[in-house]
């Protein structure tokens, strides 16, 4: 079962989202309501703003068996007609969409909770994750109810997580690390999320001091808390006091990594995953907490380098293997195959060494046409569309420069089309905002003359470097 304590839902408070709390008795029947509305469908949409209904719509979807596709609130209109016109909703779950008919998820505790559904099959897709490419819009992963399980379980393990542990975050809903690692982990071994609506280091502070244990954030969070917690000496103890400090869905640089154990005393657990694979390696809770490593492989997860022939340097592109992988891209066999080799590696795009004891370190990435900011994994190609879309903008190329606060930011090297009059860099940052979503917005614009180009006519990125 995924949520065996759904069975028999504890005396306890399940979860609370944005300074509202749901027990277990009080899930267990929402979810089953949810479960009976949902009987029979694929795929519903759930709008994924951080609250108590949102995890409850899940928890639902997933008992009825049918696959959840989390919506972003903020996705522009593009990004959120290729999303629907992709996976189909059979409803939607806290929106009212075009063409799509609107469920609500019902807290009031009238009459007896309907009976859960029996457990679905473990290769059933639980949920369709939209992930950028380098190109195009983004695609759909669509993960098995087993991937989550037996993930969920393998950090289970390495982070001696238990029913006892409070897990605080501020993560969106509609990305797994937030809403498969930091919601339903919790729920899975019978203990409690603790998300606190919008992330700000003294709501974090506030949460941990509550009694939170595990702390989930991506870098650019981990950085304005070392931040917060060097001048305000609550966040510092706060932090310290946690039992497991965790980053991931981007490195965490080793300066950060250092400012927060010289300001808490703790030092940050770091693991790698994906969408596609979910949680791949991670520092154990006993492990050597190494800057700039990100552990072993989890267990059950297999992982190599594929190196270049005669390449000495020992870097190499991560492939793995496992129950943690997902079953595809929606709609495009052609991707899954590129993603997919014959023997079931998945291959990542990530470049990483192996330290002596096994440790995985991620030095870099294949595609330059991906852009990590904020946590959040941006696509030039998908920018460079929208931005050709703005009467401005004759001709654009996308990339991320390093960013102190964001990992990397988004830059567009934009010529502007002639007669056309030159648009304020904000406006251009405000189309990319509407059409995709506001954390895809570029943060610097560059006007330029003309793109480097090489004899095919082909963008030469790496000529495009800050002045
Ligand atoms: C700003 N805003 C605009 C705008 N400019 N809106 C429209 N048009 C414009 N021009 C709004 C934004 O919507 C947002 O609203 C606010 O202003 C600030 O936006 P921001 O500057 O983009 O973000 P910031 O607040 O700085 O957020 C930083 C952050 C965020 C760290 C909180 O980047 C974040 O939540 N990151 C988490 C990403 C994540 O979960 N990744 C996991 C992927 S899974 P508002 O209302 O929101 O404030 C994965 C696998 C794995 O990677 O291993 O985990
Ligand atoms: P996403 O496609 O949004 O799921 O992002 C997955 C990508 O995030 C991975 O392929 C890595 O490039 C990156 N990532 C996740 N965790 C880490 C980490 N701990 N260190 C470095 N990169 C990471």
């Amino acid at each position: 079962m995924l949520f065996p304590h759904l069975a028999d839902p504890p005396d306890a408070v399940a979860l609370r989202v944005a300074g509202r709390e749901l027990t277990w008795a009080q899930l267990r029947a929402a979810v089953g309501r949810v479960a009976a509305r949902v009987a029979g469908r694929e795929r519903v949409g759930v709008w994924a703003e951080p609250s108590v209904e949102t995890v409850a719509a899940v928890v639902g979807v997933l008992a009825a068996g049918a696959a959840v596709v989390p919506l972003n609130p903020k996705a522009g209109e593009r990004e959120l007609e290729h999303i629907l016109a992709d996976s189909d909703p059979a409803l939607v779950y806290g929106a009212s969409l075009p063409g799509r008919p609107r469920a609500d998820v019902d807290l009031a505790p009238t009459g007896a909770a309907p009976p859960l559904p029996p457990e679905p099959d473990p290769e059933a897709p639980a949920f369709v994750v939209y992930t950028s490419g380098t190109t195009g819009p983004p695609k759909g992963a669509v993960l098995p109810r087993r991937a989550i399980a037996t993930n969920l379980d393998a950090l289970a393990g390495a982070w001696a997580w238990t029913a006892d542990d409070v897990v605080v975050h501020a993560l969106p809903l509609f990305h797994v690390h937030g809403l498969v690692i930091g919601t339903l982990g919790p729920l899975r071994r019978g203990g409690r999320s603790h998300h606190v609506g919008r992330f700000a280091p003294e709501a974090i502070a506030d949460a941990l001091e509550a009694g939170g244990t595990m702390l989930f954030a991506v870098p650019t969070m981990h950085r304005r808390l070392a931040d917060a917690a060097e001048a305000d000496p609550r966040i510092a103890r706060a932090l310290g006091g946690a039992r497991l400090l965790v980053s991931g869905s981007a490195a965490l640089p080793a300066t950060e990594h250092e400012r927060i154990e010289r300001f808490t005393g703790q030092r940050v657990v770091e693991r790698y995953g994906m969408t596609e694979t979910l949680m791949n390696t991670s520092v154990r809770a006993d492990g050597d907490r190494r800057p700039g490593t990100v552990g072993p492989p989890l267990p059950g997860v297999e992982l190599r380098l594929a190196r270049e022939d005669g390449d000495e340097s020992g870097i190499g592109e991560i492939l793995v293997r496992g129950p943690n992988l997902f079953l595809g891209y929606l709609n495009r066999p052609d991707a899954t195959a590129e993603a997919v080799d014959a023997d079931g590696w998945f291959h990542t795009g990530d470049l990483a060494t192996l330290d002596p004891d096994g440790y995985v370190r991620i030095v870099g990435r294949r595609a330059t046409d991906l852009i990590k900011s904020g946590g959040f994994k941006i696509g030039a190609g998908e920018i460079e569309n929208a931005l050709l879309e703005h009467p401005a903008v004759a001709e654009v190329a996308v990339t991320g420069e390093p960013d102190a606060d964001l990992g990397e930011r988004i830059v567009a090297w934009v010529v502007a089309r002639e007669g056309v009059p030159r648009p304020a860099d904000e406006a251009l940052a405000d189309h990319v905002a509407r059409l995709l979503t506001p954390h895809k917005r570029p943060r610097v614009v560059r006007w330029v003359d003309a793109l480097p180009r090489n004899a095919l006519g082909k963008v030469q990125k790496t000529r495009l470097t800050a002045p």
